[in-house]
């Protein structure tokens, strides 16, 4: 088996990419990216919106499976509308072309907890509900899984995709998310500064830790075809909490940590998503559990930043 990922330098292709080269072994990993990364084993820099170099990279490759990572995520997007549209939805139809030519065997491509709107049930969001997306990136994300299931349901690709919440992790920040604001606030309270939050103090969001959303991907894409009874997207869940709740749980490693509220346009975002997400058919179709919690991801957050990042900071977390 033979995996490419496209978008591998970004926050969860970079993690991916570790996972994946542990799972198929170094010579079987194929990462991508549009940005340079003269360090990686077999890396290619390629423009993701470019089709005739993705498809390139796959037949001079022999690629089974492709990851599709890139993106522009939901802040961003309100900024450049037209281009988040054109370059979220053309990577995914080069791609499923590229997938309905034989060139490849299964694909992975993102969703997100974006697809939902305003009149979505907010407290355990049902995988099946309202889809009403007022975002940019959300509408790209809903139209993308009405894609992937079309394609899965006329031409038969087996692709897999998850509605991921917002992901917590520390080794690269990601760019452009309302989600954001979390790995953020860790950081601020590692260089002992004041966290100026532009989500209120009292809104809640789905996130994940990035070790639980790298064994999802992973689980899912292992699972048996016949399992899976959703071809569109499956929502993910991991842990819920809002600005105040996180700022409390660092508090309790950091105890002189400071937030202010200042809402932005991303509130809004915010306000338009699910406090909470029901995942139980990904839990009855591949067997999905998350393991970390508030606290967890706290604790693995704080530790691996400070160690990594700001060594001088004196944190004793037991
Ligand atoms: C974002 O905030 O845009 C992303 C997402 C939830 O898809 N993290």
């Amino acid at each position: 088996m033979k995996a490419l990922i496209i978008g591998s330098g970004g926050q969860i292709g970079t993690e991916l990419a570790k996972a994946l080269r542990d799972k198929y072994g170094q010579e079987n990993l194929i990462t991508s990216d549009i940005n340079e990364n003269p360090i990686e084993p077999n890396f290619y820099t390629v423009d993701a919106t470019d089709k005739k170099a993705v498809e390139k990279l796959i037949v001079q490759e022999q690629v089974d499976e492709i990851y599709l990572m890139a993106a522009i995520l939901s802040a961003k997007a309100e900024q450049f509308p037209m281009r988040a549209w054109q370059i979220n939805m053309n990577i995914l139809f080069n791609l499923l072309e590229l997938f309905k030519e034989g060139l490849f065997k299964k694909l992975f491509w993102p969703s997100s907890i974006a697809v939902f709107g305003p009149h979505t049930p907010k407290i355990q969001t049902p995988q099946y509900t309202v889809t009403d997306p007022n975002s940019v990136y959300g509408i790209s994300k809903l139209a993308g899984e009405r894609w992937v299931e079309y394609y899965f349901l006329k031409h038969g690709l087996d692709i897999r995709s998850l509605r991921y919440p917002g992901v917590i992790s520390w080794k690269v920040q990601p760019g452009g998310g309302t989600t954001d604001y979390a790995i953020e606030m860790f950081h601020y309270a590692l260089r002992g500064e004041k966290f100026v939050s532009y989500i209120n103090r009292d809104e809640p969001l789905p996130m994940i830790y990035i070790d639980d959303a790298i064994k999802a991907t992973l689980q899912l894409m292992d699972a048996p075809s016949k399992n899976l009874t959703v071809r569109s997207s499956y929502n993910l869940a991991g842990v819920s909490f809002t600005p105040g709740e996180l700022a409390e749980a660092i508090r309790k490693y950091i105890p002189e940590f400071e937030v202010e509220y200042r809402p932005d346009f991303r509130q809004k975002i915010a306000r338009s998503w699910p406090d909470s997400i029901d995942d139980s058919y990904a839990r009855k179709d591949w067997n999905w559990q998350h393991e970390f919690d508030l606290d967890a991801i706290v604790k693995e957050m704080l530790t691996n930043l400070q160690s990594h990042f700001y060594q001088d900071y004196d944190l004793s977390i037991k």
